[in-house]
């Protein structure tokens, strides 16, 4: 089981590394680290298991983030319309995003950063991904929203981007023109 000692952090090469591509089908140790990775997850949103094993309550997970150069990603989480993702996936690639921004207006934060960095995350507003599930399906899923941000940042991570690389340093708190809330798609 993944606990907040396998997670990385900031700091490590790992998380600045490109990942390497997963050939598929991917090997039984790939899917399990998948699996074990979507496993990670679920327990953490699970109040009396978080509390147990002491996890921050996570909606995604990159492969970078347990040391593991490989792109591989998991999240779970329901978005703001009640919608739920659950996807372990392999290969997640952006085919095609909107012209749009949006961002949270909390900012983000990241499993692998043991600090508040405040800040709007400039994003964009809609991405279609296509990636290989864990169980061997090739999709191809269209994400507005809150669901397109959580899918960017983790595979901003297999890229070894970190989520303030985006931030304005100038004026860290003001939205880009035209940017619109994740909150409002
Ligand atoms: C998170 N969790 O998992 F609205 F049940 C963040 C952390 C960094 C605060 C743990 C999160 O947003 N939890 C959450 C939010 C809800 C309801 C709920 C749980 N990540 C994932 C991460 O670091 N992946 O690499 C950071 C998010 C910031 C924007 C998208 C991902
Ligand atoms: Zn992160």
């Amino acid at each position: 089981m993944i606990t907040m000692k396998d997670i990385v952090r900031e700091g490590h090469d790992v998380l600045r590394q490109k990942a390497e591509e997963v050939s598929l089908p991917p090997t039984s140790e790939e899917k399990e680290m998948l699996n074990d990775m979507l496993q990670f997850i679920k327990i953490s949103q699970d109040d009396e298991l978080a509390e147990k094993y002491d996890l921050r309550p996570g909606v995604g997970l990159a492969a970078p983030q347990i040391g593991v150069s490989k792109r591989m990603m998991a999240v779970h989480f329901v978005d703001f319309h009640g919608k739920e993702y659950s996807y372990g996936l392999f290969n997640p690639k952006i085919v095609s995003h909107s012209v749009e921004q949006s961002y949270l207006p909390g900012g983000e934060g990241c499993l692998s950063v043991d600090r508040d960095v405040p800040g709007i995350v400039p994003r964009h507003a809609r991405v279609t991904v296509k990636a290989t599930t864990l169980e061997g399906e090739e999709i191809k899923v269209r994400l507005k929203g809150y669901a397109a941000i959580v899918f960017q940042h983790e595979i901003d991570h297999l890229n070894g981007v970190m989520f303030y690389d985006h931030i304005n340093q100038d004026d860290p708190l003001t939205p880009p023109e035209g940017a619109i809330s994740a909150e409002e798609i």
